[in-house]
């Protein structure tokens, strides 16, 4: 017989907020960014308590450094105390960046009352709380670059408690040509399914995704809630994750102040003038843009002063030329004439067109992109 009227149990699960980020090579965009990041941090507070969850887990990476400000800490602390007052309980593991290992770590401190947090280094024992009527056994360790050996068979599901919940800072099913770091905890799918926990949070990795969906060792990355770089693009999210005596189900929830997007602009025959037209039309300050340029155009784009000139209708702006100038009408225009510009030019178009290969070709076309901006810099003067 079906059993009806099951607790259910309501988590919501997070990571990689990397409070007190500074954003240095954005130059006067990074100044504020650092708001949009507590901005977030408020906003999962929202969340948690608009879907009356039982507890947050924060899965590693919640400061960007292990030792940050003290005022951030602090608001850390009092956005920690007022879930508390909600009735939220809050588990968190320390990540990479905020490691534990460190004497004057930030996880040393005191934290409230309604707040778990793992400072082993190996899950000996699970923690047993009790929440909406059930035994809740957590599984977590405190990130310790120094010793990150056999770290799963302190995962393995115990005998009793009613809901195994892991969390992780790990680096699951990594590319096969990548040789990940032991202090990042490279793991498989198989490996967190061999534990048998009903769910897993991990951290670290910032882009959202499910492992083992509906099976044992169900786990998932949310993300980083706020992007943090111009890569982190798409939407951003937190986790919800559902209890109600089957498989966890998982629920995503948008969040974030702002979106990362890259964007291909064709600049076939376009003017610089008209290039900045288009990067324009897409003028919005919750963007974090890279506008790539591609095609062949009617001058050598430049970068800079596209990006300097269009910057202030973004969050962030980078501006990549992936523009081919071989087929550029500027090419075109100057690839008769009896100057040296001219001859450079067709030395350089020979040289593409008998190239050996696709290094060799890609060398002699960077080369002519390279010279001509040179040499127009030189004929500006
Ligand atoms: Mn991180």
């Amino acid at each position: 017989m079906q059993i009806i009227n099951v607790s259910q149990l309501r988590v919501l699960h997070s990571a990689d907020l990397h409070l007190g980020r500074t954003f240095q090579s954005w130059g006067p965009a990074g100044a504020n960014r650092h708001q949009d990041i507590l901005e977030t941090l408020e906003q999962i507070g929202t969340i948690a308590r608009q879907n009356r969850v039982h507890l947050l887990l924060l899965a590693g990476d919640q400061f960007d450094k292990h030792n940050p400000d003290p005022a951030l800490v602090n608001r850390f602390q009092q956005w920690l105390g007022a879930l508390g007052q909600d009735g939220i309980r809050v588990v968190m593991i320390s990540g990479n960046h905020d490691s534990y290992w460190y004497e004057d770590s930030v996880y040393r401190q005191r934290f409230p009352e309604n707040t778990t947090l793992f400072q082993e280094t190996t899950c000996t024992e699970p923690v047993e709380i009790y929440a909406s009527g059930l035994n809740v056994m957590l599984y977590g360790i405190a990130h310790d670059h120094t010793r990150q050996r056999d770290v799963l068979p302190g995962f393995r599901r115990r005998a009793e408690g009613d809901v195994h919940i892991g969390l992780m800072h790990a680096t699951v099913d990594p590319r096969a040509d990548i040789d990940v770091a032991e202090r990042y905890l490279p793991l498989s799918s198989a490996n967190l399914a061999s534990t048998g926990l009903d769910y897993i949070a991990l951290g670290h990795l910032h882009r959202a995704r499910t492992i083992n969906p509906g099976r044992p060792g169900m786990a998932a990355y949310p993300g980083s809630p706020e992007p943090l770089h111009i890569r982190e693009t798409g939407p951003r999210s937190v986790t919800l994750i559902t209890f109600r005596g089957g498989p966890p189900e998982l629920t995503t929830i948008p969040c974030g102040q702002r979106r990362a997007e890259r964007f291909q602009i064709d600049t076939t025959s376009l003017t610089d003038e008209e290039i900045i037209t288009r990067i324009e039309q897409l003028a919005d300050d919750h963007l974090i843009l890279t506008a790539e340029l591609t095609g062949a155009p009617q001058e050598i784009p430049d970068t800079d002063a596209l990006q300097a000139r269009a910057a202030h209708h973004f969050c962030y702006l980078q501006v990549r030329d992936a523009t081919s100038v071989v087929d550029s009408g500027y090419v075109r225009r100057i690839e008769n004439e009896r100057t040296i510009r001219g001859e450079f030019v067709r030395q350089l178009r020979d040289r593409i067109a008998t190239a050996e290969t696709h290094q060799e070709r890609e060398i002699a076309e960077l080369a002519l992109q390279l010279g001509l901006i040179q040499l127009e810099r030189r004929s500006a003067q």
